[in-house]
């Protein structure tokens, strides 16, 4: 297997990419943002959105990489994700550089068609049933749990559905072309204290209002949040095969960004909570130890511009007008 480590561009061309982006024009920013768009839970999307939203999923995976790698530009969010795990998981920028994240994620939806908003999966009201909910669904959604009798050695349990085509080329540290992989985390009744379907209780509304009401620091929300429900919801779905939302190539699986989108909502709402207090809450080390700062950069290795913390905490400021 090829290490991704030897797809890397040099050095040399990476720092220069850095600064040319470092350097670029900030995307055009809405002067106003008078309208904020709604985004959507994916089940109160209608069915033309929920096409087009998958429909566009797909077709990522025809684009060309935009970072200069052999494979796609669907590739080019896992591979980054990886590439820049320690600078964004565990530190103070992991909420702000996943909501630019989404962010340019849904720009590159709507460049292959897509004409909605970002949607998320509210994992919360789902929590006591997680693997029925309608966003796995087969014939309008993510595909459902992994199929045992579809290997794809050494993986195997590929999804079902719509996005059953999708081959995510890199695996972890490893490249390796294989279909989205899911193991949910089966209920184990007779454990003490049973088991949950895909640990849902771990992530049920109470426990999302306790974060919320219980943490009025960015601080110690943070870490609640990116601790707690946001790595038990990928370890739900990635389950014992270590699924594609296992790794830290997580965006392979498409189902990441509603995740991820839901994280962002968590966010919004305790930010919502006190907006004149919380909007510029932000607090916490980087990678380094370097406290982080509104003015921390934050790196989008050339898929989009490095962009600062500062840009990225209100949802209605410069590139960004939405709400939940
Ligand atoms: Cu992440």
């Amino acid at each position: 297997m090829v290490a991704i480590k030897d797809l890397l561009v040099p050095l040399s061309t990476l720092s220069a990419l850095l600064s040319t982006s470092l350097a670029a024009p900030a995307t055009e920013a809405p002067a106003t943002c008078t309208n904020p768009v709604l985004r959507k839970e994916w089940s109160a999307a209608t069915a033309a959105e929920r096409s087009s939203y998958l429909k566009a999923v797909l077709c990522l995976a025809t684009k060309p990489s935009r970072i200069g790698l052999p494979t796609t530009l669907y590739d080019d969010f896992s591979y980054i994700h990886n590439q820049l795990n320690l600078h964004i998981h565990g530190v103070a920028q992991f909420l702000p550089w996943h909501r630019y994240f989404i962010h340019v994620y849904e720009a590159a939806l709507k460049d292959c068609g897509y004409t909605g908003v970002a949607m998320y999966w509210d994992w919360a009201k789902a929590s006591a049933a997680p693997a029925s909910d309608p966003v796995w669904s087969l014939t309008a959604g993510f595909g459902g749990n992994g199929n045992t009798s579809t290997p794809n050695v050494p993986m195997s349990r590929c999804i079902d559905g719509p996005l059953k085509t999708l081959r995510p080329t890199y695996y972890g540290e490893t490249v390796r072309s294989h279909c989205v992989l899911r193991d949910f985390v089966a209920a184990i009744p007779q454990a003490d204290p049973p088991l949950q379907e895909m640990i849902g209780w771990q992530y049920s509304q109470e426990v999302i209002d306790g974060i919320l009401s219980s943490n009025p620091t960015f601080f110690t929300f943070h870490s609640a949040l990116e601790g707690g429900p946001h790595g038990v919801v990928h370890a739900g779905i990635a389950g014992w095969s270590n699924g594609d939302m296992g790794p830290l190539t997580s965006p392979n699986d498409p189902i990441f960004f509603l995740h991820h989108t839901m994280v962002d909502r968590v966010w919004w709402q305790w930010q919502q909570g006190n907006p004149g207090a919380r909007t510029n809450d932000f607090s916490g080390n980087e990678f380094g130890d370097v406290p982080g700062t509104l003015d921390t950069v934050m790196l989008m290795n050339s898929l989009a511009p490095n962009r600062k913390v500062g840009d990225f905490m209100s949802t209605k400021t410069g590139d960004l007008c939405y709400r939940y």
